[in-house]
């Protein structure tokens, strides 16, 4: 290894390091080749390993172009890098621009079911009236749901044909929410004002107006003293709140097992204002809930002495109180989730 062959391999690894920086893909690819060629262990400290070979006045002439072969390839790296980097970002930017006059994507906004808003409203009405709302199972026992509300146990309703029952011995889908009124008076001491929302079940044959589970709040107070004044003002005020201080109401006689006496309650027609229409079968009223004097036994049956306390109770079918409000003829559409339907509430 003399002078001459370290000078030729010097400039064989520029020209060999130029044509491979000119050809580098990508900046990786530049930063590989810079490793590898001026690197602690790259190509270029190789071919100076010769030096040691030479003698000592030949030395610098060696150095002198190792190191012009560095700059040049040096300046190479650098003009390459450029240039790379460059587009690189050039290619990014383009790739990731936002475009600020997209339209943006609209966000769905839900609103409330038909069934649960009627119910918070009727929830609303009483809450200003003291009333509490209360929970209950949907499946209950006998027990609660027929006995202790003074159904006989020849009652109708008990029948396997108007009753949903479950595969365990004594057990019912609630065919109303009075069972969870049951529940309240063993668990709270009066006074009581309990609101009950929930749903039941029945068996039915389906058509507009019947559905095999169905919504209904129902509301007892217990105290002593209770009358059916209170219960008549009550039920008046509700339904002054609900429909307009302008409407006329009147109870009718009706009959409940677990009431007595019992009554039905009627608000003047919302369609034709009690002129008669077809709404109102041309009565020119509508029922809106029934109601009665809790039943001695039923205040029995819920822990407490009828001497000494009474109470009333109202139910109500909240799907019917719903067609009013929404003008809504088919109760099925309640429960088939369509959003054609829901969307004219939201
Ligand atoms: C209706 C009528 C009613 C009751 C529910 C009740 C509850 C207990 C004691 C006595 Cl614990 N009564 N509830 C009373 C009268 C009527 O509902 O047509 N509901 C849809």
């Amino acid at each position: 290894m003399d002078l001459a062959d370290l000078t030729r391999d010097l400039q064989a690894l520029q020209a060999d390091a130029l044509a491979a920086v000119a050809a580098a893909p990508d900046a990786a690819a530049l930063d590989a080749l810079e490793l590898d060629i001026l690197g602690k262990k790259g190509r270029l400290t190789g071919v100076l390993r010769g030096i040691g070979a030479l003698a000592p006045e030949e030395r610098p002439q060696v150095g002198a172009i190792a190191n012009a072969v560095r700059s040049a390839i040096e300046a190479a790296l650098a003009e390459r890098g450029t240039t790379l980097r460059g587009s690189e970002l050039k290619a990014r930017l383009a790739a990731e621009a936002v475009d600020v006059t997209t339209p943006g994507r609209p966000i769905a906004r839900g609103g409330y079911h038909p069934i649960p808003e009627t119910i918070a409203e009727i929830a609303e009405i009483f809450g200003r009236f003291g009333f509490v709302i209360h929970e209950s199972p949907e499946v209950e026992d006998d027990l609660r749901n027929f006995q202790m509300l003074n159904i006989a146990p020849d009652h109708p309703a008990r029948d396997l044909w108007d009753t949903m029952y479950v595969d365990v011995a004594g057990h019912l889908l609630r065919t109303h929410t009075s069972p969870g009124q049951i529940r309240v008076m063993h668990s709270v001491a009066p006074p009581i004002r309990a609101l009950l929302p929930g749903r039941c079940y029945r068996y039915e044959a389906i058509d507009a107006s019947h559905a095999s589970e169905f919504f209904q709040v129902e509301g007892i107070m217990v105290d002593e003293g209770t009358t059916m004044a209170d219960l008549k003002g009550l039920l008046d005020q509700f339904a002054k709140a609900m429909y307009g201080a302008d409407k006329r109401t009147r109870f009718r006689p009706g009959y409940y097992p677990f009431t007595e006496p019992s009554v039905a309650f009627d608000v003047e027609c919302l369609v034709c204002g009690g002129a008669g229409c077809p709404a109102c079968s041309r009565s020119g009223w509508m029922t809106i809930l029934g109601a009665g004097m809790m039943h001695p036994v039923v205040l029995q049956y819920g822990g407490l002495d009828p001497e000494r306390y009474q109470g009333f109770a109202f139910g109500m079918g909240v799907e019917r109180i719903a067609n009013l409000r929404h003008a809504v003829g088919d109760l099925r559409l309640y429960l088939e989730n369509d959003l054609r339907f829901l969307e004219q509430f939201a």
